[in-house]
């Protein structure tokens, strides 16, 4: 498909400053070469800048950076939902995991329009399901998904243009949730592939029993890559690391495995902090695993029946 990069140097949704610097650390590693060189054209949008808005008093004293957050998400949201009409695929090059609130409401949004049910692929060592109103830490990174899935909770924020069903958010990779968050997933229907159950039966079969639904159904596809869904002793440069991640190999594999699916709709990229990064490498592995994402790979091998 026709690319469209979208750098949104977001760090107010978590308190170590570096992520602002993430777009930038991936058009260096060659993130646009890397797309180009499967032969898809590549438009970068540049980096977009964060509007200034009137955040509502939080009743949770906690949560810090509302404003920027509601900002952001406000201008991702428009900017996704035109890269799609446009009849691209948006990369979202961030900046922290609150980014998602705005590329995935855009996405909702230009699904709505368009009557195709849209659904969430979340490759992420945590679950990201904290409301404004549960989360300990303040950090609004934390709580994308509940956002997405039309969570009670977030009345600070715009309503979210058609919140996705549980049965459409696939969690992948995770090993690292908080107690309010068990509380709330064990109410819904979200899958949830932890690491337990990805060392059981491998990455390949629950994957591919999610992309099977989605490809039933006829949907969109958005995938929120968060760095620490990788193993930080590949993918050191994270601010909130959690050991027992995806593997060099299995990550390749899923995006191998997406990418034969034809069904990624949009794309975000987050929480590479440069920063912590040891010599680039995690930089530059993040662009190797969107080069699979979009067909890089050693052999060609019939496809699979789908
Ligand atoms: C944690 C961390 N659950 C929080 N979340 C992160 O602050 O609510 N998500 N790091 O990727
Ligand atoms: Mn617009
Ligand atoms: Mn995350
Ligand atoms: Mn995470």
């Amino acid at each position: 498909p026709n690319t469209i990069l979208i750098g949104a140097p977001v760090d107010a949704g978590q308190r170590r400053p570096g992520c602002l610097m993430g777009p930038a650390a991936y058009r260096v590693a060659g993130l646009a070469q890397a797309i180009g060189g499967q032969g898809h054209t590549v438009d970068d949008w540049g980096d977009l800048t964060c509007p200034e808005v009137e955040a509502p008093p939080c009743p949770n004293p906690v949560v810090h950076s509302l404003a920027e957050v509601l900002g952001w998400t406000q201008v991702l949201s428009d900017k996704v939902d035109d890269a799609l009409s446009e009849g691209a695929m948006p990369i979202i090059l961030g900046g922290d995991h609150s980014l998602a609130l705005g590329s995935v409401a855009g996405a909702a949004a230009y699904a709505s329009r368009t009557g195709r049910p849209l659904f969430l692929l979340w490759l992420d060592a945590h679950s990201d399901f904290h409301t404004p109103l549960s989360t300990t830490s303040g950090n609004l990174h934390g709580t994308p998904v509940a956002y997405i899935a039309g969570r009670t909770g977030f009345e600070v924020f715009p309503p979210f243009p058609a919140p996705v069903p549980a049965d459409r958010i696939c969690l992948y990779g995770i090993r690292s949730v908080d107690p309010a968050e068990h509380a709330a997933l064990l109410e819904h229907d979200i899958a949830i592939n932890d690491m337990r159950v990805l060392d059981e039966h491998g990455v390949v079969a629950p994957l591919r029993a999610f992309l099977d639904k989605v490809r039933l159904a006829g949907g969109m596809l958005h995938v929120s890559l968060d760095v620490d869904f990788l193993d930080p002793a590949i993918a050191p440069a994270v601010g909130t690391t959690v050991p027992g991640g995806t593997t060099f190999r299995e990550a390749h594999l899923v995006m191998e495995l997406l990418h034969e699916s034809g069904l990624v709709t949009s794309l975000d990229l987050v929480e590479l902090n440069p920063f912590l990064d040891d010599r680039g490498m995690t930089a530059r592995l993040m662009v190797d695993l969107v080069g699979s994402l979009m067909g890089k790979k050693v052999f060609d091998r019939p496809t699979r029946a789908k």
